[in-house]
């Protein structure tokens, strides 16, 4: 096997840990001998051990010694104490003679720092192995640990014609399972999803992740008048499913009336009538908050594209017509006035999932 093929297992098992490492980043490691692996590991759990202290956790088990074996690892490897000690003092101390990593580490506490004490100690570092596959693993804990505002994402799915309902606002289902199945894992890794009133209003939805073992995202409603029903899925489940519900100047009575039901409601002054997403956004880095997948309507995903909050844009394409000037389309408010303000997507990738077709790239920033 190549250096690569290593550290794809280890990139495998690194994603074992979506959803339940944040906001701390998805790494897995595996320790090579005479070209077979010898032991395996990844952060399973925020706050347990770091995927390199896994891998020793099953040497050290299993009694198999590894000096002078080899370490793939999908991020630079630690140097500093936090809820976990040093990576890089394991690595040392079970006298691993070459490490392969896929990511640098952006956080300012390792930064270099961590592959600098390893080639200190005489051992040989390869940096950069499979490195965009690692980066795109960890996009989310990257921005999050370099601004501590959450990575947000717009998702939404479309026809050919870029609607998102019929002219009735009947829209199940616009895409197939295999579509479907790939939003909750979305879901999964994402902390948070965002979705604006009027969606609850006319869907009615239940924004959870319908994935065994997975966990539930906050769900996130704006909502300046407080208009959402006390009846709706959203609320009648917010005493089991995390509910936030973010609205302006509103009566304590009415605020008092979710709360009882189990939402937390955090009133905020709007921005020209509607939730102010930037200070929203600074909130939720605040409460560690990585990632908010916003899941519609239309004004929502206008307002996040002009507030400048979005950095990737998910778009699953349905090969069907739906027509009908007054159906909905993913994008609403003004929109620019000219192409040449369009939002561009950058990084694009294109997926085929069983005849719907994903279209993502992250919004360059001017
Ligand atoms: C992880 N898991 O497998 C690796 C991490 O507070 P701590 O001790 O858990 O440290 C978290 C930091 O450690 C994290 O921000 C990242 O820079 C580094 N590496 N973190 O949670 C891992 N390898
Ligand atoms: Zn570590």
């Amino acid at each position: 096997m190549e250096h690569e093929d290593y550290m794809r297992k280890a990139l495998a098992l690194a994603e074992c840990g979506m959803g339940h490492v944040s906001p701390n980043p998805m790494v897995g490691a595996v320790i090579v001998r005479d070209g077979e692996i010898i032991a395996s590991g990844y952060h399973k759990r925020y706050g347990d051990l770091h995927a390199e202290r896994s891998a020793f956790a099953e040497c050290d088990a299993k009694g198999i010694d590894c000096t002078g074996a080899d370490m793939y690892v999908t991020l630079e490897p630690c140097c500093h104490h936090g809820k976990q000690p040093p990576c890089t003092e394991a690595v040392i101390e079970h006298g691993i003679r070459r490490v392969f990593v896929g990511s640098s580490d952006p956080n300012p506490l390792v930064a270099g720092k961590g592959t600098a004490i390893l080639r200190d100690h005489g051992i040989e570092v390869t940096e950069g192995v499979l490195k965009d596959e690692c980066d795109r693993l960890n996009e989310i804990f990257f921005k999050f640990i370099t601004t501590g505002l959450p990575f947000v994402t717009l998702k939404y799915a479309m026809t050919l014609d870029g609607k998102i309902a019929c002219y009735t606002g009947k829209s199940q289902w616009i895409t197939g399972e295999t579509a479907r199945d790939h939003v909750h894992r979305e879901r999964l890794h994402h902390a948070a999803i965002m979705v604006g009133v009027g969606t609850v209003l006319a869907d009615d939805p239940m924004l959870t992740c319908r994935i065994e073992n997975g966990r539930d995202p906050l769900r996130i409603i704006c909502d300046t008048h407080l208009r959402t029903p006390l009846d709706s899925n959203i609320v009648r489940t917010s005493d089991k499913v995390p509910t936030l519900i973010v609205c302006g100047d509103a009566d304590s009575v009415r605020i008092g009336e979710y709360e009882k039901c189990g939402c937390k409601v955090l009133s905020m002054p709007d921005k020209n009538g509607s939730t102010d997403l930037a200070a929203l956004m600074a909130y939720l880095g605040k409460e560690k908050i990585d990632s908010v997948l916003i899941e519609g309507g239309g004004t929502l995903g206008w307002s996040a594209l002009e507030s400048g909050i979005v950095d990737k844009v998910m778009a699953y394409v349905a090969p069907k017509i739906f027509g009908g000037s007054t159906a909905k389309t993913p994008v609403g408010g003004q929109g620019v006035a000219v192409p040449d303000d369009a939002f561009m997507l950058e990084n694009r990738r294109i997926t085929e999932l069983d005849g719907d077709i994903l279209i993502e790239g992250r919004v360059k920033k001017c």
